[in-house]
């Protein structure tokens, strides 16, 4: 009972927003280097510098280039069985295009492999994690751009054959569904590129036929990798009982499933295809794409899940806060994060089940976690009871699927495990670690790092493979 014997605990990271040393050792730019923080914008026009000044994620970030060691030495004192990290393309191959990898870049995530490993540590991948390298964004115009899925399979191929036998569990892009939403971060296209949803589909199915294509190339090169696809998942709920509300609700979970049907089940449902119809939306496919895609199906679902969303047929209802990929309105039912993120553990419970019945895949929480503002308390301690009881609630969910509804679980990597650079804010405030880091969001501080109260709960929380929570 309880937890599988080899489930995977651990925490999340993604490269541009812990690395820093953005331009170093051979570092080409990425999409993320360029977006300005504070305003959140990206760039309007698809020629500009990168501006000196407050830049998202800040250039530096945590210095997790230089300070690795420390850090995984800190992963492995809370027993830390995996490690979810992404690698910036852009360190790989600068500009995207060219056939010669740099071999510094390579050298970097080799020996932060061995580290991991060093204390049991199992690496767990993301290829592409909101960055493109900017040149591709420039000159190819990101992902819209069909020649992309060759530059992404020679990235992947370099990264499997150097890797294989280092790194099992890989997944394809990172939240994948957030190109719709975020077409820059999560597709290198610009914001005025991109409006009516012909482009972003677009784009999204050449991120389909990319992952399906290294699916099978990971499968050539060591068939005992394991590669996901990744999204951000997560419940939908009707305000009422009304049937036109809950059938609002339904649709919005199509919108979701539509990433997950094509990369789990290798095609596209029914239902996409009519809305394109509808919206005059025509994919421009090649022979043989629709094989590709049945081949290139993934081996396990990762997602993130940080809270759940209510839809309303009211006017005028007042609006729950969120984030660019949620919003709807208040959930009476619900504490929100200091975001406006309605946390909802049961949610958790819910759509492990609905993504199990769904799909029958293993299942990867690689990301979830509680976004807050710390405290320093005058002993210097960090007292974040309000983050211990985010994560318990959660994993008590996650247990429950796991023993009454026997879903197969594979692993739970709370998100920014050490403190790091938030997406939506671009700021460091906004905190998710067990593990403090001295920075502010002007950038200042010593980068030291502190463990947190959570630190020590999530220590035994592993140690008892999730029997003490
Ligand atoms: C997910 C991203 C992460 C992460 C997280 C928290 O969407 O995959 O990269 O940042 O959200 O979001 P935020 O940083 O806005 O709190």
């Amino acid at each position: 009972m309880g937890f599988p014997e080899h489930f995977l605990w651990g925490g999340a990271t993604a490269a541009n927003q812990i690395e820093g040393a953005y331009l170093t050792d051979g570092k080409g730019l990425s999409t993320a280097d360029v977006v300005t923080s504070g305003s959140r914008s990206v760039p309007r026009e698809l020629t500009y510098t990168v501006q000196e000044g407050k830049q998202y994620p800040s250039h530096e970030a945590i210095d997790f280039y230089h300070r690795y060691k420390e850090d995984i030495a800190l992963f492995a004192e809370m027993g830390f069985k995996c490690f979810r990290l992404s690698i910036n393309w852009a360190r790989i191959y600068p500009r995207g295009d060219e056939e010669i990898p740099n071999e510094a870049g390579l050298a970097f995530y080799e020996h932060v492999f061995d580290e991991c490993l060093k204390y049991g540590i199992e690496p767990v991948v993301t290829i592409s994690h909101y960055e493109t390298p900017l040149h591709l964004a420039l000159e190819y115009g990101g992902w819209s751009n069909r020649k992309l899925i060759e530059f992404y399979e020679r990235y992947c191929a370099t990264l499997f054959k150097r890797y294989h036998n280092k790194v099992k569990y890989w997944m394809t892009f990172n939240e994948i569904n957030v190109i719709c939403f975020h077409p820059w971060y999560a597709g290198g296209i610009g914001d005025l590129r991109a409006k009516d949803g012909q482009e972003e589909y677009q784009a999204a199915h050449h991120q389909f036929i990319a992952s399906a294509k290294v699916v099978q190339l990971a499968r050539s090169i060591n068939p005992q990798m394991q590669i996901g696809m990744m999204i951000a998942y997560s419940p939908v709920y009707a305000e009422t009982c009304n049937p036109v509300e809950v059938q609002m609700a339904a649709e919005a979970m199509q919108r979701r499933h539509f990433y997950l049907d094509v990369q789990c089940r290798g095609q596209y449902p029914s239902f996409k295809l009519k809305e394109f119809e509808r919206k005059g939306i025509s994919i421009r496919m090649e022979p043989g794409d629709e094989q590709i895609l049945k081949d290139g199906t993934v081996d396990f679902i990762g997602f993130s899940y940080y809270a759940s969303t209510v839809v309303t047929t009211r006017q005028n209802a007042e609006a729950s806060g969120g984030n660019m990929i949620r919003g709807g309105v208040k959930n009476p039912y619900l504490k929100a994060s200091e975001w406006g993120w309605q946390m909802d553990p049961v949610g958790l419970r819910l759509i492990l089940n609905s993504l199990y019945d769904r799909y029958q895949l293993p299942l990867f929480v690689v990301e979830n976690g509680l976004g807050a503002t710390d405290t320093i308390e005058a002993d210097g301690s960090i007292q974040d009871d309000y983050r211990i009881e985010y994560i318990k609630e959660h994993i008590g969910e996650m247990k429950k699927a796991i023993e009454i509804d026997g879903v197969e679980v594979i692993g739970y990597t709370s998100w920014g495990c050490i403190d790091l650079v938030s997406v939506g804010t671009g700021e460091m405030e906004k905190r998710y670690g067990f593990i403090h880091v001295d920075k502010d969001n002007n950038g200042n501080g010593t980068l030291t790092r502190t463990r947190k109260k959570s630190f020590e709960w999530y220590k035994q929380v592993i140690s008892s493979n999730g029997e003490v929570l």
